[in-house]
């Protein structure tokens, strides 16, 4: 396992539409192994992985709340079968958005269709916090990011937050 560096805005590569996966096989569940461990790392509850950079329709989450046994979820090219419900609003966050945070309505519950780590199909409903951070990740693999959904105010500030935070990270690391 190993833990990648997690792509933050203005990246081209987060734009990009991530490809179905072929097949389950050992190759994505390492992948998804160092998913896992990158987001635990970033303190995050999901991952798509195109913000470790691999434009493939795979998701990882943990919804499990910090001193509860961990809960991971593995999600192979993942489809909203149907969203249903009234929309809610949720103060988002994002790892490839750092320190921004904003309010983005979605559909409270959908029925999603998975293949899980071993290449099984699931079929099941998701409402809350996994109805907002499937959501959210699946955003990811179309390459829309939460702040794409806010006013372009609002998400150029994002970007230009961003921007000088890592301006100063790289600094900080260059002393
Ligand atoms: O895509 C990501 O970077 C993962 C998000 C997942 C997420 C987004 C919005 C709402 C819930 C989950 C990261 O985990 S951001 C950290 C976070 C955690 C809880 C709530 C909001 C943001
Ligand atoms: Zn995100």
């Amino acid at each position: 396992m190993a833990i990648r560096d997690i792509l933050t805005v203005p990246d081209p590569r987060l734009k990009q539409v991530s490809k179905p996966v072929e097949r389950v096989d050992d190759d994505i569940r390492a992948l998804m192994d160092d998913m896992l461990e990158s987001m635990y790392a970033a303190d995050g509850i999901g991952l798509a992985a195109i913000q470790v950079g691999v434009p493939l329709r795979v998701i990882v989450m943990d919804l499990a709340r910090s001193g509860e046994k961990p809960q991971p979820r593995y999600f192979v090219n993942p489809e909203i079968l149907d969203a249903s419900g009234e929309l809610q609003p949720y103060e988002e966050g994002c790892l490839s958005v750092p320190t921004y945070y904003d309010e983005v309505e979605r559909p409270d519950r959908v029925k999603i269709r998975y293949l899980d780590y071993n290449g099984a199909e699931v079929v099941e409903e998701a409402e809350g916090i996994y109805a907002v951070c499937i959501q959210h990740e699946m955003d990811h693999l179309e390459g829309v990011l939460f702040i794409d959904k806010l006013s372009r105010l609002k998400r150029d500030a994002a970007i230009r937050k961003v921007k000088k935070l890592e301006r100063q990270k790289a600094l900080d690391a260059a002393e």
